[in-house]
């Protein structure tokens, strides 16, 4: 029996419960069966939560592009390893193999190298979904140095935050992107978030869209013309197993974003395991995971989780909508798609349309559906079922987070079963708990509680970048020995895992997760507002939106809040960017406050959500009297 592949239910409780019983041996038979290690590893793993400390394969030398790129060759070097979908349906579809990702990756290499980068630098990556993006991020493993991705659809304050927050020595951008009819100038957001960068030394810019970009002397660099004469050859950096592979910021619910290190031998095997499995990927399928690199979701099953198993994977530059809501299944029947994962926002929006969208297509190829995110809710899971999947796949809904590094609660295929919005089971290796808010852990069924995970797994984040002790306060603090999620989750009667969503102030918009308090901080920096506090709320496509309660310093009428509604929003794209805008802005003379000042979100959470039957024991608070004003204007509000 292979660990690697599970194949059916009886052999995942046997896979689980020897996972269980012994870890070590568990990961060490999968480290052995799969991957390509310059030197083995001394031992498997070690922790110690209180610290917290974790290491996987300590002592293992290896490249994780060796793994990914190299070892491939020799077999599949004419495989497809990445099928680039351009915005324009009517562009052709580029298909790089094994043998030109590696080409081109080492090329690249060659050219960081040139313009100053060494291992364990950081390099920040701001670009669109081209082919450049994820040569890259593999050409910065190639040579060691540590990848930190920024979605480029965030603002240059957000880009310069998570700049100077792991000190980038370079930053790789494009003169623009394409986003369905539209062109966005991302050089120029680049040139303005680094007048706050002092120690970026470089700037590689991809033509992509053709605009005419100012070039800073120096600093600026055309990357084409380095590629055309760099060399080609570019032996791998051999790393530690521990060595951070990368960085990708995450929000927090309080403070500045936090910038997740993952490393590299642990993430490489668990996100290889985990595709695997949870895709049940076999030779030749096509794979498209619909997320942008930018998040974890790409970095781990468009780049690594695929690539370490020599699969074929889609990178689709455009959007869902664009040039009308067909796009998505026309890839999938242009390019045979096998395995399809995407969001429920995405789902639900395109439920939303016209059936004939999906039905005009053909969509047999599929095999597996996959949902990541945020929670996915019956109406949807059902349209995705009926109509994409036509009863014939299975959905699998999988919980995990920019933390865990790969998927962790989740259906395989053919082997656990699919319930609408479980992410059922555990995978192999992984230990979920669930805790009552007193730190007592809630055994049994037919229990609800925090989501916990009390042993280590290879894919978790070791630290935040610069701060380890808020990597301590946050996820390990809230429950002894154990890792805290920041979720709520049940456990059925049969043991199955429903996600129930966050308990803490995140909300996931579209599924991207936001703090509400650093776009508290964007609108208390307008110069009329006094104080805010921002909730999420039921969307019908978005999952959840946001509503802002919001202390003006003096009370304007009419036309002046309209304005100031639209202003505030500006100042939440410049500071975080579009997603983060609120779709409800209520002003109100008072917030909800306990007596040692906080806000109590709670109550204001239930008014958002327009049920105010229960708002629960408000006499404790400092100024029980603005709830009910704040009820009252949010009449008008819905
Ligand atoms: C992979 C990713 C993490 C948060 C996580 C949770 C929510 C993700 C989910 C889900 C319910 C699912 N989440 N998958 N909730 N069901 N299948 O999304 O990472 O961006 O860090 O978000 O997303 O609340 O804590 P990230």
């Amino acid at each position: 029996m292979s660990n690697y592949h599970i194949k059916n239910l009886e052999e995942y409780f046997q896979v689980y419960r020897k996972s269980v019983r012994d870890p070590e041996n568990f990961w060490e038979e999968i480290a052995e069966e799969n991957f390509l290690w310059r030197k083995r590893w001394d031992k498997v793993v070690e922790y110690d939560f209180s610290k917290p400390e974790i290491s996987w394969f300590k002592g293992a030398k290896l490249n994780i592009t060796e793994n990914c790129i190299d070892r491939h060759l020799y077999t599949h070097g004419n495989k497809t390893a990445i099928i680039f979908e351009p915005n324009e349906p009517s562009q052709p579809a580029e298909n790089i193999t094994y043998q030109q990702l590696h080409e081109r990756v080492c090329i690249f290499a060659n050219v960081l190298k040139q313009q100053g980068i060494r291992t364990g630098d950081r390099v920040c990556i701001y670009l669109p979904m081209i082919p450049e993006l994820a040569i890259s991020i593999l050409a910065c493993a190639r040579i060691g140095a540590i990848h930190s991705v920024v979605f480029a659809g965030f603002s240059s304050t957000a880009l310069h935050t998570r700049i100077n927050d792991s000190d980038c020595k370079m930053v790789i951008t494009s003169d623009g992107s394409y986003r369905g009819g539209k062109t966005i100038d991302l050089k120029s957001i680049v040139d303005e978030a680094l007048e706050s960068c002092p120690n970026v030394e470089k700037v590689l810019v991809v033509k992509r869209i053709n605009s005419e970009v100012k070039m800073k002397p120096n600093r600026d660099v055309w990357l084409q013309p380095l590629l055309d004469s760099a060399p080609i050859d570019c032996p791998p950096v051999l790393m530690d197993a521990e060595d951070p592979l990368f960085i990708l910021y995450t929000s927090g619910s309080t403070g500045k974003p936090k910038g997740m290190v993952h490393t590299t031998a642990g993430y490489m095997v668990y996100t290889a395991y985990t595709f695997k499995n949870v895709f049940q990927y076999r030779e030749n399928d096509v794979f498209w995971c619909t997320a942008d690199i930018g998040w974890i979701t790409g970095h781990s099953y468009i780049l690594y989780g695929p690539l370490a198993n020599g699969a074929t994977t889609v990178m689709f530059e455009g959007i869902p909508s664009y040039p009308d809501f067909g796009r998505f299944w026309e890839v999938i029947q242009k390019h045979k798609v096998n395995q399809f994962y995407t969001a429920p926002t995405a789902i639900r929006a395109l439920a939303k349309e016209r059936l004939d969208f999906s039905a005009e297509y053909d969509l047999s190829s599929l095999k597996i559906l996959g949902s990541v995110g945020e929670p996915i809710n019956e109406e949807a899971w059902h349209w995705y079922n009926d109509n994409i999947g036509k009863k014939n796949c299975p959905i699998v809904d999988t919980w995990w987070q920019t933390e865990t590094g790969g998927i962790m609660i989740s259906p395989i295929p053919y082997s656990t079963p699919t319930i609408p919005t479980y992410a059922t089971l555990p995978l192999p290796g992984i230990q979920p708990a669930l805790m009552d808010e007193n730190g007592n852990e809630l055994k049994g069924n037919l229990v609800s509680g925090r989501l916990c995970i009390k042993y280590p797994w290879p894919g978790m984040a070791r630290t935040i970048w610069g701060n380890h002790d808020r990597f301590r306060e946050t996820y390990f603090s809230t429950f002894k020995n154990t890792y805290f999620s920041g979720d709520g989750a049940l456990r059925d009667s049969t043991g199955y895992y429903r996600i129930t969503g966050r308990v803490d102030d995140v909300v996931i918009v579209s599924g991207h997760n936001l703090g509400t308090a650093p776009i508290e901080d964007a609108i208390n920096e307008h110069p009329a507002v006094a104080e805010s506090a921002i909730v999420g709320f039921p969307h019908d496509v978005k999952g959840k939106a946001l509503y802002g309660f919001v202390i003006l310093k003096e009370t304007g009428e009419g036309r002046l809040q309209e304005n100031l509604r639209k202003e505030i929003n500006q100042i939440i794209t410049e500071h975080i960017g579009p997603i983060a805008k609120l779709d409800k802005i209520q002003f109100v003379t008072g917030l909800p406050k306990t007596r040692s000042g906080k806000i109590m979100r709670r109550i204001l959470r239930k008014i958002a959500e327009n049920d105010t039957s229960n708002l629960g024991d408000i006499s404790t608070l400092l100024n029980p009297e603005c709830v009910e004003e704040i009820i009252e204007g949010s009449i008008q509000i819905q």
